[in-house]
């Protein structure tokens, strides 16, 4: 493993251009819940049928007690050294881009810069209705109304995430997209089988970039990178850090 750190290091040394992707597994040191790991929120609740407007238009107050619920888990977490190592490259690095599929705005708390939330916060809330009203941050755990309304128009609010089968914000994707186009691209903590994220290091690695993957399991993406590092992303990305 210990090549591997070097040979990434360097990489990332000579990189004029790096792009990072993030998963749930960035915050697994936090605390936060993965989605699919052992102790993931799959086990308790079943996100892909509650992480749709087909689940909110049918029972809003229940997506709504799974949303507090992970809110009131979420609240106390904080940045790990994974999270720190990312923001500091973010900061300093010349053309560092930080895509995550996270909601727990753990990135934003790191001070992370040049970073797309391509699905968005769960500390943020929009209109349901679509009255115009833009989206704000409530981030009162639990909520004092559940579910909680609009300001505006009174009505319904939802959790400003892209659910599934909801798309992309369109600057999102764009900026996703945009970010393959680098030198070093590094995928960390994420399982691979939420599209359109786990398209992006192909589409990286077809645009001539170096790849990497930070993960202590297996994912799809494992045997597409160039380098695939078995472990936390807590522990590996300050020994590369270092490395540097
Ligand atoms: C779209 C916000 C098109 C909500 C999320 C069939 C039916 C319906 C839809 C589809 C289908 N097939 C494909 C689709 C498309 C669908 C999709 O990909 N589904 C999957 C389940 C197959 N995608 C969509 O619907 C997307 N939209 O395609 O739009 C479109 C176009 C036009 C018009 C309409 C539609 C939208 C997807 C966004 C869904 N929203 N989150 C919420 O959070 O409540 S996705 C959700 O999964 C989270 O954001 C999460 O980040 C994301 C991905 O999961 P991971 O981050 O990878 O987390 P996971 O637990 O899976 O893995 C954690 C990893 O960490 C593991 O590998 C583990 O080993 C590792 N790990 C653990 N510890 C550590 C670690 N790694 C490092 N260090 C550690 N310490």
């Amino acid at each position: 493993m210990t090549d591997q750190l070097a040979t990434v290091a360097d990489r990332i040394r000579r990189a004029r251009r790096l792009t990072v992707l993030t998963g749930a597994g960035i915050s697994a040191a936090s605390g936060v819940p993965t989605f699919r790991g052992r102790d993931g929120l799959w086990r308790q609740y079943r996100p892909e049928d509650l992480a749709t407007p087909e689940a909110f238009e049918q029972n809003p107050r229940l997506v709504w007690e799974w949303y507090d619920w992970r809110r009131g888990g979420i609240a106390d977490c904080r940045p790990n050294a994974g999270h720190d190592v990312i923001a500091a490259w973010s900061q300093n690095h010349p053309q560092c881009r930080v895509i995550t599929q996270n909601v727990d705005d753990l990135h934003v708390r790191a001070g992370t810069c040049n970073l797309t939330r391509i699905h968005g916060s769960i500390w943020e809330l929009s209109c349901w209705n679509g009255c115009g009203a833009a989206s704000w941050r409530d981030e009162r755990v639990p909520l004092a109304d559940l579910p909680p309304r609009c300001s505006e128009c009174g009505g319904l609010a939802r959790p400003a995430v892209v659910w599934f089968g909801e798309a992309l914000r369109g600057e999102d994707l764009r900026a996703a997209l945009g970010a393959t186009s680098c030198d070093v691209f590094l995928t960390v903590g994420t399982s691979a089988v939420v599209s359109p994220a786990a398209r992006l290091v192909h589409d990286a690695r077809r645009g001539g970039a170096f790849t990497a993957e930070i993960n202590p399991e297996e994912t799809p993406a494992s045997t597409a990178v160039d380098v695939a590092i078995h472990g936390g992303a807590e522990a590996i990305l300050p020994r590369i850090a270092a490395l540097i």
